[in-house]
């Protein structure tokens, strides 16, 4: 049982807490290596290998984030920019989408729900050969798309990191306070 004074001292602290201006997530949240597309965070496992899109999965979990959840066009046209401007043009990254759990319903393995959001490829989602549920970004026509691949081939990954900052300021003084604040 905490003391009175105990108390009394954590709820000074709290308040003092409270009156701190948060500042914005990119001011003393290091996201690095992930950057900034669009409105989101992203890092692209391209560099070193290709990975399966299991094994991209996992790579992204340890990063401290998941597999892009792109959820809107604004989202896809972000990153097909970003990707068309590093020069990307060539290449295959895995996302969040699958179907693995159920043919032909596309979940997120980021949120656990439907996807909210399509720019299939013309002609996809084919289920080419019934075993393709995992999902990738190529460029087609002109713009990155979607299309359903087989999930144990190797390709790039993009991950995505929450903007979900756990970050410490110093009061000067009172101790260190916690800050914890969801930016979206
Ligand atoms: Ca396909």
């Amino acid at each position: 049982m905490r003391s009175p004074i105990a108390l009394i001292a954590l709820i000074s602290v709290f308040l003092v807490g409270s009156t701190i201006t948060h500042p914005a997530p990119e001011a003393d949240c290091d996201m690095a290596p992930f950057v900034k597309i669009g409105e989101k965070y992203y890092f692209i496992i391209k560099d070193k290998y290709k990975l399966n899109w299991f094994m991209a999965a996992h790579d992204c979990l340890t990063m401290g984030g998941h597999l892009a959840n792109i959820e809107s066009a604004e989202e896809m046209d972000a990153l097909s920019d970003y990707l068309i401007s590093k020069g990307y043009n060539e290449d295959w990254l895995w996302v969040a989408g699958n179907d693995l759990g159920n043919n032909r319903e596309f979940k997120s393995i980021a949120t656990g729900k439907h996807l909210p959001f399509f720019r299939w490829s013309n002609g996809q989602p084919d289920n080419a050969g019934g075993n393709e549920h995992c999902m990738h970004l190529w460029l087609r026509d002109d713009v990155f798309r979607m299309n359903d691949w087989q999930c144990h081939q190797k390709a790039h990954a993009i991950c995505e990191r929450p903007i979900k900052c756990h970050c410490f300021m110093n009061t000067g003084g009172s101790g260190i306070i916690d800050v914890r604040f969801t930016h979206k």
